[in-house]
């Protein structure tokens, strides 16, 4: 009979899919940065749980989807401990397969947030088989757990609600801040541009990239979509840049050359921290 060829479960049940909504999710949470604590407190904090890289496979059910986290990244080390005290135990929460990656702009070169994000994607895959990415940008925080770091039937923008635009959408085409793509749309729209150098633009043209392949834009609604982001000046070397408007206009006719089939970056270094994977990449930009 079947009987005798079931495997016995390592404990006495056998893993299930993870339920579509996680158990241990409790709504809105308190969000601040004034706390004092050191690098070295979040991992005594939520390091034993993790492994090495910052990667997490919740113990409980068999994830529903495998998760990279991208982070682009430069001098922000101050923020970079508070998303990880904030965000692990979130992720945790959310009962994910997950994994962390910042990848981090090496050199002093104009910065390139979109270009640092198709690198992520590039190199997160060859670690493991991730079908979900959410892009976040370094300062933001969500202000709710049941705001869900996974993938959609159609391309996700979670950060809806931040603080800095009094918990609106600045306009209804906002795609910046947090965001979520599967693989397959993420491929199907040749992932992000290469060539917004500097501050603007870049998120606009990841709208249009998704709009013009016929997808729309999937949201959580603006109280579960709450974010506080982490007050600072502007960086160095990332200046707003005046041709990154002209370009954005020729988004239909550059998309499908400029994005994941010609990007070219070089890996520096690879640290994996336990409470995340740290990627130096030089991405030749300009001076
Ligand atoms: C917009 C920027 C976005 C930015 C938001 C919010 C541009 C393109 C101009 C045609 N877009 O103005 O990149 O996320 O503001 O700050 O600069």
């Amino acid at each position: 009979s079947l009987k005798n060829t079931e495997v016995p479960a390592l404990t006495n049940k056998t893993l299930e899919l993870c339920p579509d909504t996680p158990p241990q999710l409790v709504g809105p949470l308190y969000v601040d940065f004034k706390n004092k604590q050191t690098l070295d407190e979040v991992r005594e904090k939520v390091g034993s749980s993790l492994q090495k890289g910052g990667r997490y496979k919740t113990p409980d059910c068999i994830s529903r989807q495998k998760v990279a986290i991208i982070i682009p990244f430069r001098n922000r080390h101050e923020h970079l401990k508070h998303w990880l005290f904030y965000l692990h135990p979130i992720l945790m929460r959310q009962q994910l397969d997950y994994g962390v990656y910042v990848i981090n702009q090496d050199g002093e070169g104009v910065f390139n947030r979109a270009k640092l994000m198709n690198t992520g994607y590039f190199e997160a895959l060859k670690e493991y088989d991730y079908e979900c990415f959410v892009f976040s940008d370094i300062d933001l925080v969500p202000m709710d757990d049941r705001n869900l770091y996974r993938c959609f039937d159609n391309p996700r923008h979670l950060a809806v609600a931040m603080d800095k635009f009094n918990f609106h959408l600045p306009y209804k085409t906002y795609f910046g801040g947090v965001s979520s793509l599967s693989k397959s749309q993420f491929l199907k729209i040749n992932g992000f541009p290469n060539s917004y150098w500097g501050w603007g633009g870049e998120d606009d043209d990841i709208y249009k990239r998704i709009v013009f392949h016929g997808m729309s834009i999937s949201r959580p609604d603006s109280v579960i979509g709450k974010y506080r982001m982490i007050k600072h000046v502007r960086d160095l070397h990332n200046e707003a840049n005046p041709h990154n408007p002209d370009k954005l206009r020729k988004t239909h006719s550059t998309m499908d050359k400029d994005g994941i089939n010609s990007l070219k970056y070089t890996v520096k270094e690879i640290v994996k921290d336990v409470l995340y994977t740290f990627i130096s990449v030089d991405i030749q930009a300009p001076p």
